[in-house]
């Protein structure tokens, strides 16, 4: 049965690892929060955290895709009118100096349609990748992502990108909920804070995984069936 090696178990559980029964996930690499002059950057968080998984996912993304893995992207943002901003999230962006709707050196921040919140060019989805946007941090709340999944019989999800301990984090756990077998790769995420990253994957190792598994790429690329 083939396994990866990770941390607390072998994944997944069960030992089914297919390419038609398992997503890679990437969530939210947008400039808004991995590019200069982005939300993340206006709050004045240190970038290179952000970007530190750029190139593993690259490598990633290169590996599954020929295999014929589903992938698919999310994207946080709102509506050009805001229609979809809850008034507390726009009041606490705009206490930190990054209001979610104001113009930004990227346009209006983490709002859809402008240059901040496009997916980064180095992990532009492909054609025929599904692209998932979402007014909030799980990429479940308000999307069509488990229909998605439930369509095409998915039942292991890879997660990675930005940021680990929210967005991430969010997903794992309703994704966990939802019964699908989660793995988490660590050098694939990144947080605004390195101790917040840390935590984030040392709580999903508690209760025997209590969210699910936590590996790296390159052991997950040399366990890869
Ligand atoms: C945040 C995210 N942190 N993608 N979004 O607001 O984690």
């Amino acid at each position: 049965m083939p396994t990866i090696a990770s941390d607390p178990y072998p994944w997944p559980f069960d030992g089914s690892l297919r390419p038609d029964n398992t997503a890679l996930i990437v969530i939210d690499m947008q400039t808004d929060f991995c590019g200069v002059g982005g939300y993340v950057d206006k709050m004045g968080y240190d970038l290179s955290l952000t970007r530190a998984p750029i190139v593993p996912i690259s490598a990633l993304l290169a590996a599954l895709r020929p295999k014929g893995y589903t992938i698919i992207h999310t994207r946080e943002g709102h509506r050009p009118d805001l229609s979809d901003l809850p008034a507390n999230k726009r009041w606490r962006s705009r206490q930190i100096g990054a209001g979610i709707g104001d113009p930004g050196p990227c346009g209006r921040i983490l709002t859809r349609g402008e240059p901040g919140w496009e997916i980064i060019p180095d992990l532009a989805p492909l054609p025929g990748e599904i692209v998932i946007d979402k007014p909030g941090k799980g990429s479940f709340y308000a999307t069509d992502l488990e229909l998605i999944l439930r369509t095409r019989g998915i039942t292991n999800i890879i997660l990675t990108g930005i940021t680990t301990d929210v967005c991430v984090h969010t997903t794992m756990r309703d994704a966990n909920d939802r019964g699908f077998e989660c793995l988490l790769l660590s050098d694939c995420c990144g947080a605004t804070d390195a101790g917040n990253h840390a935590a984030a994957l040392h709580m999903i190792k508690m209760q025997g995984g209590v969210f699910g598994a936590v590996s790296d790429s390159k052991t997950f690329l040399a366990g890869l069936p």
